[in-house]
């Protein structure tokens, strides 16, 4: 059983999320999203248009997705790819060779995946006039 860990925000749910969840999923046999607090998004400097629980309820109905667990601090990565016995952390592309990632690897594997390009939440949050 192998177990797979990401992170996200997952405002907005787009076909970038869930290309990014599949291939996720193909990588091994169990999917956990971390995904960021309302709080921790503040923290991020971003602030998502649904809140955690309607983004929980959402991401938690996408079929790729086993596990959706909260992600409030950028310090608790170590403890949860031990505590949810993760083989594999996965992000898109854009956070390829970032720290808070980079120093899991001595811990599981590390696999950055190619971003969907031309779709983001902050592009539609613009299209529709930055409402
Ligand atoms: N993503 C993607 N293609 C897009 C948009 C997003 O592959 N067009 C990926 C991102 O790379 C990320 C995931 O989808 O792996 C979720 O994206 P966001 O919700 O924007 O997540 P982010 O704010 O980057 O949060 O601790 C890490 C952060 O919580 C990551």
């Amino acid at each position: 059983m192998k177990r797979i860990l990401t992170y996200g925000t997952y405002d907005l749910l787009h076909e970038g999320h869930i290309n990014l969840l599949k291939r996720a999923k193909a990588l091994g046999d169990y999917l956990v999203v971390a995904l960021s607090t309302d709080d921790f998004n503040k923290i991020k400097g971003k602030k998502s248009y649904y809140s955690y629980d309607a983004r929980k309820k959402i991401v938690e109905s996408i079929r790729y997705v086993d596990l959706v667990i909260p992600e409030e601090e950028w310090g608790q990565k170590r403890s949860d790819v031990l505590e949810y016995h993760i083989d594999t952390v996965v992000m898109g592309s854009d956070w390829e060779g970032d720290p808070h990632f980079e120093e899991l690897k001595d811990l599981c594997e590390v696999v950055y995946l190619p971003r969907t390009e031309g779709i983001s939440t902050t592009q539609i949050k613009a299209d529709l006039g930055g409402k």
